[in-house]
């Protein structure tokens, strides 16, 4: 895409989430984003002040904001300049005046070059900047440029943190700086704030409920607002919002026949670990709220266009639901990973805690029957590392008191092997239990692009990495209760007294 349309996407995006005043000083690097702001004044969409040094730009601002409480716009050109927001930034920081600063750059790799006016200017602020994001002409789609500036302007007013102050949009423009403008667009975003905890109301358009990662609450939350309005409910493991009627068991692998009939997608937690759910996050065509309790909020497609702490669903139309809930052709019984997985979950119950490893384990989770009975879950899935798992169920079981049972790969749990220490005369959980699916490294790169049959020769060595470690005799040693068993098998070892068991998928 080019610079022109970034800088006229910009500043629709300025204008979709309510910004009404932008301070310019003039430069080169930063003229798509003159173009389109005289224009939009032109058009009175907004109000321009033309300032030629930066420092009074950036006071001119913090003024209009201090008495209007609304983010106001400052571009600049690159290098020098933005050194010259400085003052203006600390003093909005410290103040809580909302300014969101724009500053002009050069593509990242000329940085070093010596190229004219390119210094390393994102993040220039220090701390004066509650956050510093970054966009450029040659990365991402106007979508995602938009979303990040709205994003920008929202932190910056602290309309869900309360917290006000500077934040710096950092805007790499890529050569020819000009070009025709392409026709403005609206581009509203609505960003409840959460002080208020105010409630949106939904209309009965065809609606799912989707939730990723989220809290025992949040899935609660989530799990009664589909219920209530009679909408599919689409719930990670790690959710636990995958419980009671509405939730669709196999809803991934009904994406592609039902996807194309949904109108809204209301999300709550963080959904992370399907490519047909990040392919619905990113449709243009339907309506996406997103449900968040906290400062931030997720929108991976960014095509957020409403962001609230509550929603209220009117009734779907009774015939949706159903629909989510046809007889596939018939499955066969599972077997390897699924079969564990389905029975570490009837084993356990609303007294229990699961803690899920990530790579295949938790997305064969994801596919599993819904039981009535279901425990807590949780998982790591803020960045999906296959690192601490264990150490992360050391920590929830001590604080919970909880039985505490963890599943996990061969390759997350050797990772881990130093959490299976348990350190003399400390607090240790009563009850806890780990569960290793040994397939004899990281397989979930079979089902990946690395796992097609031009990569054989390099895939053992640089992909599947098995270990070879023989985690039964390393944890008896370290005074686990350890066996290892087949999957069949695996009921019965969840009865014993074992609190190290390893199952075979080789
Ligand atoms: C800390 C960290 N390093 C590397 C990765 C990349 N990674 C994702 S899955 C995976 C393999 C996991 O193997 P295993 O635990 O055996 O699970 P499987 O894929 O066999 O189900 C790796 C290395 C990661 N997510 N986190
Ligand atoms: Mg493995």
């Amino acid at each position: 895409m080019s610079s022109i349309a970034l800088g006229a996407t910009i500043v629709d995006a300025l204008i979709g989430v309510g910004v009404t005043d932008v301070v310019l000083a003039p430069g080169s690097r930063s003229a798509a984003l003159a173009l389109a702001v005289d224009r939009a004044a032109r058009a009175g969409s907004l109000r321009l002040h033309v300032r030629v040094d930066e420092r009074v730009a950036g006071f001119t601002a913090l003024g209009i904001a201090k008495a209007s409480r609304r983010a106001v716009a400052v571009v600049t050109t690159s290098g020098t300049a933005t050194a010259n927001l400085g003052p203006a930034a600390m003093e909005a920081t410290a103040a809580g005046v909302p300014l969101l600063l724009i500053t002009a750059d050069r593509p990242a790799h000329l940085v070093g070059s010596g190229a004219n006016q390119t210094g390393d200017q994102a993040g220039i602020l220090g701390p004066s900047a509650l956050a510093v994001l970054r966009i450029g002409s040659e990365s991402g789609d106007d979508n995602d440029w938009a979303a990040v500036v709205q994003r920008g302007v929202v932190l910056a007013e602290g309309r869900r943190t309360r917290r006000a102050g500077a934040v710096q949009v950092n805007v790499e423009f890529a050569p020819p700086l000009v070009g025709e403008l392409p026709p403005a667009r609206p581009r509203p975003l609505r960003v409840a704030g959460s002080a208020g905890h105010t409630t949106v109301d939904l209309d009965a358009r065809r609606t799912v409920v989707l939730v990723g990662d989220a809290t025992p609450e949040e899935g609660a939350e989530a799990r009664a607002l589909a219920e209530l309005g009679g909408a599919p409910l689409l719930a990670e493991p790690s959710s636990n919002a995958r419980v009671g009627a509405n939730a669709v068991p196999d809803y991934r692998l009904r994406l592609g026949a039902l996807g194309g009939d949904i109108e809204r997608v209301v999300v709550f937690g963080h959904p992370s670990l399907s490519r047909p759910v990040t392919a619905l996050l990113s449709r243009d065509d339907i309506e996406l709220v997103v449900v968040s309790p906290g400062a931030t909020w997720v929108d991976p497609g960014h095509r957020a266009a409403v962001v609230a702490d509550r929603v209220l669903l009117e009734d779907q139309d009774p015939e949706w639901l159903p629909r989510w809930f046809e007889a596939l052709p018939e499955a066969a019984p599972p077997t390897g990973r699924d079969l564990v997985t389905a029975t570490v979950l009837e084993s356990l119950g609303p007294d229990d805690d699961l803690v899920l490893g990530a790579s295949s384990i938790i997305r064969a989770a994801d596919l599993a029957p819904i039981r009535e009975r279901a425990p807590r879950v949780f998982a790591n899935r803020g960045l999906a590392g296959i690192d601490g798992t264990v150490a992360t169920a050391t920590g929830l079981a001590l604080a919970t008191g909880h039985p505490t049972t963890v599943l996990l790969g061969d390759l997350t749990a050797q990772h881990d092997l130093g959490a299976l220490v348990r350190p003399p005369s400390e607090p240790w959980p009563e009850r806890l239990r780990v569960v290793v699916v040994d397939d004899r490294g990281g397989s979930i790169f079979r089902g990946l692009e690395q796992g097609a049959p031009e990569y054989a020769d390099s895939f053992d060595r640089v992909f599947l990495t098995p270990q070879g470690v023989d985690l039964v005799a390393v944890a008896a040693a370290l005074g686990w209760r350890a066996a290892r068993v087949a999957a069949d098998a695996l009921a019965d070892a969840l009865a014993s007294d074992a609190d190290f068991i390893v199952v075979d998928l080789s």
